[in-house]
């Protein structure tokens, strides 16, 4: 019989109430058992514990009369010996279900006391965007703190009381400590606060590529290449892709209304060097870069990856998303492509955008901006 499989919702348990923010080392009362099991947070958790789990005691519970209603012919002795030895099973998984948990429990208790506060520092039309959608992605409860950009674009000075830079993502960590004595500390650059809370909140969650190859832990070069995608991807994206997107929404800049009308032919003619010379050439460069790392991408048989390190969506999927979902309408318009059209050069690249926008959690983002500021748009709307 397999019960050794019934220990996995020992594990799952103490998780649960984490994520739900119990306390756990408050004494824990059978209603905070219940919310748990009744908050629709856990639908997996609830169907193993709350209904699976019951019911297979159920059936064998029933198997014991059963057996003696078809066979009531078998000798006596036999259908007893049989019952016992299912009774003692039950019983023994039973307990070893109880140990586990409480042993989760306690150490749980230990371990977390309880959640720490997350408060992403969210700017209109920026990266943070990328953050809320990971929030998103990692169920985990937090606080957005809304900032406007000035009409420089700027973002405006009370960002700086939050961090010396004064740009946004930030998220601000309030530790789980003892009543009042816990220090909030503040994550700055996409790439470090994706890192730092899929450390802490990303288990049992695929947003983190496995690290070694099976029998080569800690070994140079025993990395998975999902792993390597997902490093190389967590810095590429701001060090290198990044600031050609800042840099085309710069110069686009000096072709528009910010300029006085009388200079703007001059500045737009500066402007159209600089797209053609280094902006467009570099942007083709980083394009043909993914749309290679799409196509040979691990997991899809040769065929390429839906995702940038394989075939399900990784943090790095996440980081990704802002450059290229803020450059995918403007990046027709810096000059010509070799197959008349951008989609047409880079289709694989143009089709994982697509999967992106597409994404429930990033959706999710957006629909959580609609809901509180009536509106959306990756990239900010005025511009300079
Ligand atoms: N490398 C930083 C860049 C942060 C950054 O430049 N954020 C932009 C928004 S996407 C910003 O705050 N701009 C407003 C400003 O520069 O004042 C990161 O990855 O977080």
């Amino acid at each position: 019989m397999g019960y050794s499989r019934g220990l996995v919702p020992g594990v799952c348990l103490p998780m649960a109430l984490a994520r739900q923010g119990y306390s756990t080392q408050a004494s824990l009362g059978i209603p905070d058992l219940i919310g748990v099991f009744t908050s629709g947070d856990e639908p997996t958790l609830q169907l193993v514990e709350g209904l699976i789990y019951p019911a297979v005691i159920l059936v064998f519970g029933l198997l014991v009369p059963l057996t003696h209603t078809l066979f009531p012919n078998a000798p006596r002795k036999t259908v007893l010996l049989n019952d016992l030895k299912f009774l003692r099973q039950a019983l023994v998984t039973l307990w070893l279900e109880i140990c586990a948990n409480s042993i989760l429990l306690l150490h749980h208790a230990m371990a977390t006391e309880e959640q720490a506060k997350i408060k992403l520092h969210w700017l209109n039309g920026s990266r943070a965007q990328a953050i809320l959608w990971l929030l998103e992605e990692l169920s985990v409860p937090y606080e957005l703190e809304i900032y406007h950009r000035q009409k420089t674009m700027l973002a405006p000075p009370e960002l700086e009381k939050i961090h010396p830079l004064g740009k946004s993502p930030l998220v601000t960590v309030t530790p789980a400590g003892p009543p009042g004595g816990a220090e909030p500390f503040v994550l700055a650059e996409s790439g470090f606060i994706i890192q730092y809370l899929c450390d802490h909140y990303g288990q049992g969650r695929d947003l983190v590529p496995r690290r070694w190859k099976e029998g080569q832990e800690g070994r140079v070069g025993g990395e998975t290449e999902e792993w390597m995608r997902y490093q190389y991807i967590l810095y590429y994206s701001e060090g290198s892709l990044m600031p050609y997107l800042w840099l085309t929404l710069i110069i686009s800049a000096l072709k528009g209304p910010a300029v006085p009308f009388f200079v703007r032919p001059i500045t737009g003619m500066a402007a159209n060097k600089i797209i053609s010379m280094v902006v467009l050439p570099n942007i083709k460069r980083h394009y043909a870069l993914l749309e290679q790392m799409l196509a040979t991408a691990p997991g899809g048989g040769g065929g390429g990856g839906k995702f940038i390190c394989g075939e399900h969506l990784t943090a790095a999927d996440i980081v990704l998303s802002y450059p290229l979902l803020a450059g995918k309408g403007r990046v027709q318009e810096l000059g010509a492509w070799d197959k008349g059209t951008p989609q047409a050069t880079y289709p694989r690249l143009f089709e994982y955008v697509a999967r992106l926008e597409a994404e429930t959690g990033w959706k999710k983002s957006a629909d959580k901006i609609r809901e509180i500021e009536g509106d959306f748009s990756v990239t900010p709307k005025a511009s300079l």
